[in-house]
């Protein structure tokens, strides 16, 4: 019997109230959330999470990187579950919706399903990806890409956090190395802040979005030669952190080049020995190049790589460089992103088609399963900061596409 999905409504002040709950792990004194992966925190709201999932009725599985499965029994045990997924770890200065909107909104689906005593025909899985944001331990969407076969288990275990503690480590220091064994998904939704300024912008409440822009990281290092400040004369220096300046510039110059599509960014840098009076002998930092043409990344690469290599020989500075993260454009899957377009329609959100800028887990998923995402406004398009917000509205806007998607899908797999 088709379910009667127009009156069916998610309840926003429960969401809204959810968010604000969980958002007290890892709380900032500047309203965002510190809750990096596999920490204690993290721990701490993934035992929230599954409790309350068990609460709905729902098993939870957790696989050999941590990611965790919710799943709500369908009339067909058969068949393979359609998900909403995103992440509850977070940047640390991160805000209170980046990844926990749609995890959130996920659950708000499973308890409206629940009170309104809905049976589908699939099961319904809620997924909470392991170590999305790549900010403790590198690459980005790690645990979704071994779910989805681009790296293998052994390389998470084996990465590393700038203290030196391992994926492996921190993992089973909050217990959640689970033996859930690698399962089909049947489509893949994710709700996301939109984290960039177009929705806003253009008053639109629903992003339907359509694929993900290419992206690269590398890793560089440069070493000079340690000296003293007062005594070594200007034309003998071999200044390491001068010469990254010089790259950085270089990496801006870069994005803006192939803008307004291009982005490039250095966010991580270190220095050594980071002394006031020390010539700088050693620095470590971060690129990240992106493009929604994959040709244009290759492009930014070959200038990237020319550009380090020149600055580095004119400071007389030792140059490594290492691509650590290769992630393709991608493009959605058809079905789905017209079941949020439809879904959008219905419940007379404004909507318009939208490449992601940023990274998501559904971009790995849609490897593996036919997969799409949702995007919600952010204010000031602002994320990746502890003033991230959205509103409850459109929060529950997002939602209740969500649901909708959901459920259309279930019915059209079940025809
Ligand atoms: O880097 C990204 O785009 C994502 O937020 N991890
Ligand atoms: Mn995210
Ligand atoms: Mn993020």
């Amino acid at each position: 019997m088709p379910i009667d999905i127009a009156n069916l409504a998610v309840n926003a002040d429960r969401l809204w109230e959810t968010i604000l709950q969980t958002a007290e792990i890892g709380a900032t004194p500047k309203g965002g959330i510190n809750r990096q992966a596999l920490t204690a925190l993290d721990g701490r709201v993934r035992d929230w999470f599954a409790a309350a999932c068990t609460e709905l009725g729902c098993g939870v599985g957790i696989d050999a990187v941590g990611n965790m499965f919710a799943r709500r029994p369908g009339r067909d045990p058969s068949r393979a579950p359609i998900a909403m997924g995103s992440h509850l770890d977070t940047q640390p200065t991160g805000g209170k919706f980046d990844g926990i909107v749609g995890v959130l909104a996920g659950l708000e689906v499973l308890r409206t399903l629940a009170e309104a005593g809905i049976e589908t025909e699939a099961p319904i899985e809620l997924i909470n990806w392991t170590n999305e944001e790549g900010a403790r331990f590198a690459p980005a969407m790690l645990a979704s890409g071994v779910f989805a076969g681009v790296f293998d288990a052994a390389f998470a275990y084996s990465r590393t956090d700038r203290d030196g503690d391992s994926f492996a480590a921190a993992l089973d220091r909050i217990g959640y190395r689970g033996t859930a064994a690698p399962h089909a998904l049947a489509a893949h939704f994710e709700l996301h802040i939109e984290q960039g300024p177009i929705l806003e912008a253009e008053q639109k409440t629903i992003g339907v979005v359509t694929g993900v822009q290419g992206m690269r990281w590398y890793e560089v290092k440069l070493v000079g030669l340690d000296g003293h400040a007062g005594a070594t004369p200007m034309r003998l220096r071999r200044d390491a952190l001068l010469g990254a300046a010089r790259m950085i510039e270089a990496v801006h110059r870069i994005g803006t080049h192939f803008a307004p599509d291009a982005v490039a960014t250095v966010g991580l840098i270190e220095n050594k020995p980071n002394s006031r009076n020390v010539i700088p002998g050693e620095v470590f930092f971060s690129v990240d190049l992106r493009h929604p043409d994959d040709t244009v990344v290759t492009a930014m690469d070959a200038m990237l790589q020319q550009a380090l290599a020149d600055i580095a020989t004119a400071n007389h500075l030792e140059l490594s460089i290492a691509c650590t993260w290769d992630s393709p454009a991608v493009r959605f899957d058809p079905d789905c992103i017209e079941a949020v377009r439809a879904a959008a329609a219905a419940i007379g959100a404004p909507s318009r088609d939208i490449v992601s800028g940023a990274g998501h887990d559904s971009a790995y998923i849609a490897r593996v399963a036919p997969t799409t995402m949702i995007f919600i406004p952010c204010a000031g398009g602002l994320s990746h900061n502890e003033a991230e917000s959205a509103t409850k509205a459109d929060i529950a806007a997002g939602a209740q596409v969500l649901l909708r998607a959901v459920l259309a899908t279930d019915q059209r797999l079940a025809e």
